[in-house]
């Protein structure tokens, strides 16, 4: 069997209020086409399939037309489960409707593991659905006397609870923070926000599934062992992962011992970018020509001194510019200035706090030039004399 794993689709996405939708439409469909050409026959999404757990109507339908293509034309079975961004009972919706046609969702624990059997030459393929659970919501479930309080124990006794045939070849899909003897995986700013310390569950959770389909993590990478990955996602969703390549993870079952993966990249449609030197450079047609502008930039300027309208003479070059830094001397000093507390604040007069203002954005005070003139703007808009 040749199954697809995706994971943390996030349709509906919105970075730096720049809708990622059109990038996302783009690559869905790039996806199809890999699909297609790679004759996909299961695809697994292990969670997050919106960004948030109200999705905007556009996302909705961007995920039916995805999700109908892949049913309805290519005809492929489709499991899906929730992932902490999901609204458990919207994706829940459609659930025993959608199963009749080979989409199989999970989204909310209920006592058991949602289990989808399949059969292919090699035997029985059984793919267990466990959707984002919170030790709290497990416990319900469970006798007094079985600890499930940490996410760790959550997910072991929820499975423990499974009756799963070893014998058989197994998948499981889960969307939880999985570690392995400690160590993490690599993480980027956007699952920083929502990982603590205590919410890892350790692999050998899992020892009994042949695959372990994970969601969660940014960044593709297996987790302990070969058979134990994070599929990623299928764009860059923040700037600390501009470094990653994007993939998509393909695995080729055959007999329960042989498990094969394979990855094919994948090629957004602007990519997301980090350019960094003095403004000059950045906005020297040599260095840019040969470059996508449409590429969602973040740009650090280096400059020493005060650099007139940055945003707007990097957005004529990349109009996708969706943050902007400087670092110089100055700013990597001022973060040691301590800004005046507000009892003191009360205490001084206008032209005390813009002159502390500006020393704490620019690491030096203002000269007499620049005094004479705030002065006289202070003056101006209060009509008094200074
Ligand atoms: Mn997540």
């Amino acid at each position: 069997m040749r199954l697809l794993h995706l994971s943390d689709l996030h349709i509906g996405k919105i970075i730096f209020e720049q809708s990622m939708l059109e990038d996302q439409k783009f690559i869905l469909n790039q996806i199809i086409e890999k699909i297609k050409e790679q004759e996909i026959e299961v695809v697994l999404i292990s969670g997050d399939v919106y960004d948030r757990s109200v999705p905007p109507s556009d996302a909705v339908t961007v995920l039916n037309n995805f999700l109908k293509i892949l049913v309805k034309d290519l005809k492929l079975k489709v499991c899906m489960i929730a992932g902490n961004h999901d609204s458990k009972e919207r994706l829940n919706f459609g659930k025993e409707i959608f199963a009749d046609d080979g989409l199989y969702i999970s989204s909310i624990y209920n006592g058991a593991i949602d289990k989808v059997e399949l059969e292919d030459e090699y035997g029985k393929l059984n793919i267990y659905m466990l959707p984002y659970i919170k030790p709290i919501e497990v416990k319900q479930y469970f006798d007094e006397d079985i600890d499930v309080s940490s996410y760790h124990n959550a997910v072991r006794e929820v499975i423990a609870k499974e009756n799963v045939n070893e014998g058989e070849r197994n998948i499981i899909l889960s969307h939880q923070f999985v570690t392995a003897g400690g160590i993490e995986p690599e993480k980027s700013e956007s699952e920083t926000l929502y990982l603590g310390g205590t919410e890892n569950v350790d692999i050998s959770c899992y020892d009994k599934f042949d695959y372990v389909a994970l969601g969660h993590i940014h960044g593709p990478q297996k987790i302990g062992r070969d058979t134990a990955r994070y599929a990623g996602t299928m764009l860059k969703y923040s700037f600390s992962e501009v470094s990653q390549n994007k993939v998509l993870t393909i695995i080729d079952f055959k007999e329960k011992e042989n498990l094969e993966i394979n990855f094919i990249p994948l090629e957004p449609l602007r990519d997301m970018r980090v350019i960094k030197g003095p403004i000059e450079e950045l906005t020297n047609e040599e260095n840019y020509s040969l470059t996508n502008r449409e590429d969602y930039i973040r740009a650090i300027i280096t400059n020493e001194e005060q650099v007139y309208d940055a945003i707007g003479q990097i957005k004529k070059i990349y109009p996708n510019t969706l943050r902007l830094d400087i670092e110089n001397s100055k700013s990597v000093q001022n973060t040691s200035l301590k800004i005046s507390d507000l009892d003191n604040i009360k205490k001084k007069d206008e032209i005390q706090l813009f002159d502390e203002f500006y020393k704490y954005q620019n690491n030096e005070n203002l000269n007499e030039v620049q005094l004479e003139i705030m002065k006289n703007i202070i003056k101006e808009t209060k009509g008094v004399n200074l």
